[in-house]
């Protein structure tokens, strides 16, 4: 029996079918704990991201500080980015153990084997997917927001038992008295090939290379190396990225309509309905706030406008007031409207801009009104307002 299965033992399955040295517990400790890192970061942050948009009763999202967005999610997508080659590289370091033999010794082993399903299944799809959206190519038909969030939850379980399982061999992996770090070999390959460390070099520098080259995308002084950036922070009209332009969004008719009325309605004692000179002749407020996409570019600028706490006063909404944001969008469209929570709807910044860097918005920003608030993603700052409804 123990001869027949021995016989079957070939090809991969072969004691010294994968000989180079590089397969190291050690190197895929050290992969390991760095992708554990990052994951675990890309996850919190991703996870705040969703509860932000999708706020269950318990939630309340602060509108301070301004910018505290912008960092979280800019922190998300360069983990995301970055984990990419530490992936791949750990993927290739312990491939090998795909054909361990036995293929299974006891139940605790099965355990952590089948928790790769989901950790690299789950982390491949989230990269890919990530990668997807924010250079805004969408080879699929599901959507985004709902399939990457499911695949957080799937990769995080397996890695929760990924480490369980592998933390006593990790802790060796990386420990000082680990006999792969003394080994001369560890450092120095002979006739030139790629050490150990080497190769644990080649996928650290490769994730510094990815992140500098993309995070000039939300940290203004670096945007002069993001060459991989899909989007450069001051490209665009007003100095202003255009994910969404209003000829894609099927507002140019609406937005440019000499009957174009900004209305509040809901729970108020006394609704307004103002044409864009009433707006105007309003008292106007600055206030330098970025737009912080959830693609992970952001872009700061001095907006100009109405704000909207003034607007719920004079309508005579009820102090709390929370309130949904309309565009002049057809409302059945993925962000044509968005919610202003009490916070955001009573802070002083919270504007309907009419103005950003001292012009008119142009019609691809918003134009005529478009709400700008501080400490908010990107997908909420809802261009082309023409309605706002309070409850
Ligand atoms: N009405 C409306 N407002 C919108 C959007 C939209 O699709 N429709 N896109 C949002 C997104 S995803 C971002 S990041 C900000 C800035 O997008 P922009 O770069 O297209 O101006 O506007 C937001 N406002
Ligand atoms: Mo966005």
């Amino acid at each position: 029996m123990k001869q027949a299965a021995e016989r079957l033992r070939v090809g991969p399955f072969r004691e010294d079918a994968f000989e180079s040295p590089l397969h190291s517990t050690r190197v895929a400790s050290w992969l390991g704990l760095a992708l554990g890192v990052s994951f675990t970061v890309c996850f919190l942050t991703g996870l705040l991201s969703h509860v932000i948009q999708r706020p269950p009763s318990w939630f309340l999202w602060p509108s301070r500080p301004a910018g505290l967005y912008r960092i979280t999610q800019g922190v998300h997508v360069a983990t995301g980015i970055a984990a990419i080659p530490l992936l791949l590289a750990k993927l290739w370091t312990v491939y090998p153990k795909l054909w361990r033999w036995p293929a299974v010794s006891s139940v605790a082993h099965a355990v952590e084997r089948v928790s790769l399903v989901p950790l690299v299944g789950g982390s491949l799809f989230l990269l890919f997917t990530g990668v997807g959206s924010i250079t805004r190519w969408f080879p699929w038909s599901f959507s985004f927001p709902r399939a990457h969030y499911a695949a957080s939850w799937i990769a995080i379980g397996g890695l929760v038992a990924h480490v369980g399982a592998k933390w006593t061999t990790f802790r060796l992996g990386i420990a000082r008295a680990n006999p792969e770090r003394t080994d001369p070999t560890w450092a120095r390959e002979a006739d030139g090939r790629l050490s150990r460390r080497g190769l644990l070099r080649t996928a650290f520098a490769g994730a510094g290379l990815l992140t500098l080259a993309t995070v000039g995308q939300t940290l203004r002084p670096l945007e002069r190396l993001a060459l991989l950036a899909p989007r450069r922070p001051s490209a665009g009209p007003q100095g202003l990225p255009v994910n969404k332009t209003a000829g894609s969004a099927n507002v140019i008719a609406a937005a440019t309509s000499p009957d174009y009325r900004l209305r509040v309605t809901g729970t108020v004692t006394s609704p307004l309905d103002l044409t864009l000179e009433e707006l105007r002749a309003l008292p106007q407020r600055e206030a330098v706030l970025p737009i912080a996409c959830v693609d992970g570019w952001s872009a700061s600028a001095a907006w100009r406008g109405v704000p909207v706490g003034d607007l719920l006063a004079m309508a005579g909404a009820p102090e709390d007031a929370e309130c949904e944001v309309r565009s002049l969008q057809d409302q059945r469209r993925p962000y044509s409207s968005a919610e202003l929570n009490r916070l955001h709807a009573a802070d002083a910044d919270t504007l309907l801009a009419l103005e950003v860097n001292g012009e008119p918005l142009h019609l691809d920003h918003g134009f005529p009104v478009g709400l700008i608030g501080p400490n908010r993603p990107g997908v909420m700052q809802t261009k082309w307002v023409g309605e706002v409804v309070v409850r």
